[in-house]
C-alpha cells in the first residue's frame, strides 16, 4: 500500500490519530501537502460519499470519517501555511451557509486560498446571511465565500447577494460559490461572480479576480488623481 491509500484507508474508518501520524509521515519524507490532499484525503471522502450513496455507509461512520478528515486537513493547514507567500494578496471571508453543517469541502477550499497567499477569515459553518456581511466589512474582504451542501440550503446564497445589493454593497466584494449541488447555472442567476467544482481551481480564480480588482482599484485611483491635478 503506498502512504497516499494509508491515509485514505485511515480517513475511511475514521482513525484520526492515524491519519495524523501518516501524514507527519508523509512530510517527513517530502511530499507536498498537496499531493496528500489530492491523492489521500479527498479520495477519502469521494469513497465516503460512495459508500454513503450505496447504504454501506449511514451518518455515524460518515461523522467518524469527517472527524477524522478534519484531523488530515487541520495538521496540512499547518504546512501549508507555513509555505504560503508571506505578503498577504487579498483578504476572504469564507463559510457554509445558515442551516448547512457540511464543513469538509469549504474548510479545503479555505485551505488552498491560505496556499496562495490569500488571508482567510473562516466563518465556519451555518452561517447567517447578515454575518457574511458584517464580517466581510469588518475584514475589509476582497471575497465573499460561499458553501452549500444542501439543495435546501443553496437559496441562502441569493439571499447574502439580495441583502449586498439592498446596503449598495455589491460592487465592493467578489462572490464566489461552490458545494455539490451548486451549478454555474445556478452561480449565473444569483449573481455571482465566481463558481468552480473544486478547492484547487476555486483557489486559482479567487487569486486572478483579486489582481484584477487591485487593476480597477489602481486605475480609479489613478484616474481621480489626475482630476484632481486637472483642477488645480
Ligand atoms: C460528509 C457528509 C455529511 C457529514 C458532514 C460532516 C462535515 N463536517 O462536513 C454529516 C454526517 C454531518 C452529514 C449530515 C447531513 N447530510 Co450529508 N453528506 C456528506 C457527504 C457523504 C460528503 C460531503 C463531503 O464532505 N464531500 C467531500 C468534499 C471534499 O467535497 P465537497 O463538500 O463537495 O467540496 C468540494 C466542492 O464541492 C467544492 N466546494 C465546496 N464548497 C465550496 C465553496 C466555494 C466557494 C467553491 C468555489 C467551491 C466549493 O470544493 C470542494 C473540494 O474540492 C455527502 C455526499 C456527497 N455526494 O457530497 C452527503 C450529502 C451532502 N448529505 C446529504 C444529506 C441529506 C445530509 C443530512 C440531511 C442527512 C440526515 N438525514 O441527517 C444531514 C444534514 C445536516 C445539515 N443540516 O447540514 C445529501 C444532500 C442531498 C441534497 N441534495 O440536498 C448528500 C448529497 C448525501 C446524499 N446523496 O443524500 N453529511
Amino acid at each position: 500500500m503506498t502512504i497516499f491509500e494509508e491515509i485514505s484507508e485511515a480517513v475511511e474508518s475514521g482513525k484520526g490519530k492515524q491519519v495524523k501520524r501518516l501524514i507527519e509521515a508523509a512530510m517527513d519524507d517530502g511530499i507536498t501537502p498537496e499531493e496528500v490532499l489530492n491523492q489521500g484525503l479527498i479520495p477519502a471522502m469521494e469513497r465516503v460519499s460512495q459508500k454513503y450513496h450505496n447504504e454501506q455507509f449511514f451518518v455515524p461512520e460518515v461523522i467518524l470519517s469527517s472527524r477524522a478528515m478534519a484531523v488530515g486537513t487541520t495538521i496540512l493547514e499547518e504546512y501549508i501555511k507555513e509555505q504560503a507567500p508571506r505578503e498577504s494578496l487579498g483578504t476572504v471571508v469564507i463559510g457554509t451557509v445558515k442551516g448547512d453543517l457540511h464543513n469538509i469541502g469549504k474548510n479545503l477550499v479555505g485551505m488552498m486560498l491560505q496556499g496562495l497567499g490569500l488571508t482567510v477569515y473562516d466563518l465556519g459553518y451555518d452561517v447567517e446571511v447578515d454575518t457574511f456581511i458584517e464580517k466581510a466589512r469588518e475584514y475589509q474582504a476582497d471575497i465573499i465565500c460561499m458553501s452549500a451542501m444542501l439543495t435546501t440550503t443553496m437559496p441562502e446564497m441569493k439571499k447574502v447577494i439580495g441583502k449586498l445589493v439592498n446596503k449598495r454593497l455589491r460592487e465592493k466584494y467578489i462572490v464566489m460559490v461552490g458545494g455539490a449541488p451548486v451549478t454555474e447555472a445556478f452561480a449565473r442567476n444569483i449573481g455571482a461572480d465566481i463558481y468552480t467544482r473544486d478547492a484547487g481551481s476555486a483557489a486559482l480564480m479567487a487569486r486572478e479576480a483579486v489582481l484584477a480588482k487591485r487593476n480597477r482599484e489602481a486605475k480609479v485611483t489613478k484616474t481621480a488623481g489626475a482630476e484632481k491635478e486637472a483642477e488645480t
